[in-house]
């Protein structure tokens, strides 16, 4: 396949309410599309990185840079899904910019085809049940009235974000209000260390399904340490960047659940080696969210579908992050997606949408 040229296209989507987490507060979301154009068809990519490198080292100018200077003029002059890959392997890190420049390009060829993600990944499900994600907030009342709320949408597992000083109290309030059957698990986006172990070993009393990312990106090590002291699992979400960051994960007993994230750990065909890799080993699967358009969405839904998608994802409507979304909106039915069935991504950009959000576009020729 030959792509004739892609386009970075910067957009600002305003969130419906601000999202805080333990590194900081996100009011909206400043995202960086990839459109690949091919004589034949066109395919969508989004960045996850944000403005910021606060989650990660990855922030949405530098992953903008490395893709004009460095990831695009690598692309082969034909390609296909398989070869995006080894073409950006020199390339050391960068894995959202890279998946972003992937996704396009494999939308661009499954458009081609005809086939959907899902099929092309190995869907065992054409619906996902859903969790979300809920932020930090200023009171226990008020958290309270936004988990009512979620639960009510028919959200079916509550993930609850946590820092020193919003832990144990916020858990203790949501378990006592909505009883012990609510799937509930929190997210420290790295924000203890081992020190507090006695601390978060308090949350062992509420019956969490999980607790994601305690410790910080690069304490494996740390992490392996904390299971022996926790019967809370512990799932990996900033650590795991590859396959192989999975594979020493399990290998020295650091968590027994990942989250996988396409865009974080360099696209979707390495998320299926993770997936493939942990439904071997036992370790159990969900799909994260970095608060993405349709166009992410669609793609992370067709994920979840996998058979080792065994835990409800960060898979929410569009509704949960913004009024209006650039494809058709994904709403809840019964508490799951649907799995587009459409070629590629399954969904498109609505133009007058995508125009209005839109803060910049440069086009590359290759
Ligand atoms: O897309 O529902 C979503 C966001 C889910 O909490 C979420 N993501 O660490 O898992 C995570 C965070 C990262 C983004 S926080 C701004
Ligand atoms: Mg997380």
């Amino acid at each position: 396949m030959k792509v004739t040229g892609i386009e970075l296209r910067r957009i600002a989507m305003p969130l419906v309410a601000p999202f805080r987490t333990s590194f900081g507060v996100e009011h909206d979301r400043d995202v960086l599309l990839v459109r690949a154009v091919t004589p034949d068809a066109e395919g969508w990519g989004e960045c996850v990185a944000m403005t910021e490198p606060l989650y990660s080292s990855e922030y949405v100018d530098g992953a903008a840079e490395v893709l004009r200077r460095f990831l695009i003029p690598a692309l082969p002059e034909d390609v296909d899904a398989y070869r995006v890959g080894r073409a950006l392997e020199p390339f050391k890190g960068h894995r959202m910019a890279k998946a972003a420049l992937e996704t396009a390009i494999l939308d661009a060829w499954l458009r081609t085809s005809g086939e959907s993600f899902g099929r092309f990944l190995g869907a065992a499900a054409d619906r996902v049940p859903c969790g979300v994600s809920v932020g930090i907030m200023d009171s226990v009342p008020e958290l309270l009235d936004a988990v009512a709320g979620y639960i009510d949408e028919g959200y079916v597992r509550i993930k609850l974000k946590i820092e020193p000083g919003w832990d144990v109290e916020p858990v203790r309030a949501v378990r006592e209000r909505f009883g012990d059957d609510l799937l509930l698990q929190v997210d420290a986006n790295a924000a203890y260390t081992l020190v507090d172990a006695p601390h978060l070993a308090r949350l062992d009393a509420f019956g969490l399904l999980l607790i994601e990312q305690p410790l910080a990106n690069d304490d494996l090590v740390q992490h392996a340490q904390l299971a022996k002291r926790l019967t809370t699992p512990i799932c990996l979400d900033e650590s795991i960047e590859s396959a192989e960051h999975a594979a020493a994960a399990i290998t020295l007993g650091a968590c027994s659940i990942v989250n996988i994230k396409p865009g974080r750990i360099g696209g979707y065909l390495e998320a299926r080696r993770i997936h493939d890799l942990c439904r071997a080993h036992g370790i159990a699967v969900w799909c994260g969210g970095m608060l993405e358009t349709g166009l992410g969405r669609a793609a992370n839904v067709a994920l979840a579908a996998l058979p080792g998608f065994t835990l409800p994802g960060d898979t929410s409507g569009s509704r949960r992050y913004y009024a209006t979304d650039i494809t058709e909106p994904f709403v809840l039915e019964d508490g799951h997606l649907r799995v587009p069935t459409g070629p590629g991504l399954g969904v498109d950009p609505i133009p007058a949408v995508l125009d209005e959000v839109t803060v910049s576009t440069e086009w590359i020729t290759l």
